[in-house]
């Protein structure tokens, strides 16, 4: 298992420097953040970005995210180009001894929460999503202010897009996606790059577009339809848990054991009851107790069934006063990390081998 830690480059007021002093940091997750979404990656752009966290003793191996074109999720004719440039960057991020690409398949918008600043009880506020806010809107009514919201589409931009995501349901948006990482797989395979899919944040569908990555059922069929191991997940457990007919322990132990699980996100939701039994969570900090989910559990299933890929602490809270990108400041996120590691030295030296390594 190797820890790593989001860093969105230069402008990130976390600085390698800063993470590299984070207990047992092997890596930044990361991505090259000038280049439009569609366009190649060039060898070149790539070793910089590299250059630069190698030079702060930090290694480069997952990037999170090469963006998917909608083009492609739409499965129009633009796409066998687009996958072109796709294949590209692979072969390039490969040259660059890249092992790792995050990736989601979410139509037009990628995670969706209420609120970016809700308050907890301990003065720290935090990511939230409350179902009553998110029924209230409509992106083809009003102009969309949603947190996390790509604020480059206009408004008519937007309502043409999503007039044409019209006629992809869910099937053919699945279709879509086996199109797309069938054609990738050559490139991977010779690259040395695995793909892991980012689940769908949170897990259904949303102002009527399709979302399909959102359960074992979703993530089955995927893996059935383009079986390499090649083809694999992003383990998100805030973003699969929010719907808690995922029962995450399983899923982990599940796909870890098929080898399937290329990177982990990792990090707690918490439920709080509405009294019309709506759905509200808030992020909450990454031990067990102090969420909803089973993070020992699914970080056990997890060295139990022999996984040894990536992690990361996923979305922190903002705490100790510090104002910092919703979901990536430094502290909450650097605790995280120690917590993840200080669990798994305990499974190392508790149970017998990781059954991959052993
Ligand atoms: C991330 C996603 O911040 C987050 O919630 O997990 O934005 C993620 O980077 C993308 O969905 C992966 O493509
Ligand atoms: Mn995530």
């Amino acid at each position: 298992m190797k820890m790593t830690f989001r860093w969105y480059g230069e402008k990130d007021p976390v600085t390698l420097e800063t993470i590299r002093q984070i207990p047992k940091m092997s890596g930044v997750v990361t991505a090259l953040y000038s280049i439009p979404v569609g366009e190649s990656w060039d060898l070149d752009s790539i070793l910089k970005q590299k250059k630069l966290a190698n030079d702060a003793g930090l290694e480069m191996e997952v990037i999170e995210s090469v963006p998917v074109h909608e083009e492609i999720k739409l499965g129009s004719p633009a796409r066998d180009k687009l996958i072109d440039n796709y294949i590209t960057t692979i072969r390039n991020l490969g040259r660059a001894g890249v092992k790792v690409i995050c990736y989601n398949f979410m139509p037009v918008f990628d995670w969706v929460r209420s609120e970016l600043a809700y308050k907890t009880a301990d003065g720290s506020n935090c990511l939230a999503y409350d179902q009553h806010m998110i029924d209230a809107l409509d992106p083809r009514k009003q102009s969309l202010s949603l947190p996390g919201w790509d604020e480059s589409y206009t408004r008519e931009q937007l309502a043409a897009l999503l007039r044409r995501y019209e006629s992809v349901d869910a099937e053919q948006l699945f279709q879509n996606m086996v199109y797309f990482l069938t054609a990738l797989m050559p490139a991977c395979k010779e690259s040395g790059i695995k793909m892991a899919v980012h689940p769908d944040d949170p897990p259904w569908s949303l102002f009527g577009l399709p979302r399909i990555i959102s359960n074992e059922a979703g993530i089955d069929r995927l893996f059935r339809a383009v079986d390499e191991p090649e083809n694999g997940i992003t383990l998100c457990t805030g973003s699969l848990g929010a719907d808690r007919n995922n029962d995450l322990v399983k899923m982990a132990g599940k796909y870890a054991a098929m080898g399937r699980v290329h990177f982990v996100h990792a990090r707690n939701i918490k439920f709080i009851p509405q009294d019309d039994g709506k759905l509200f969570f808030h992020e909450s900090p990454h031990p067990t107790e102090c969420g909803s989910l089973d993070v020992y559990g699914i970080l056990r299933a997890l060295y139990e069934n022999g996984f040894d890929g990536y992690i990361r602490p996923d979305h922190g809270r903002n705490i100790w006063g510090e104002s910092g990108k919703p979901g990536y400041g430094l502290y909450d996120r650097a605790l995280g990390a120690v917590y993840l590691s200080g669990v798994w030295e305990a499974l190392e030296k508790t149970l017998p081998g990781n059954k991959k390594e052993g």
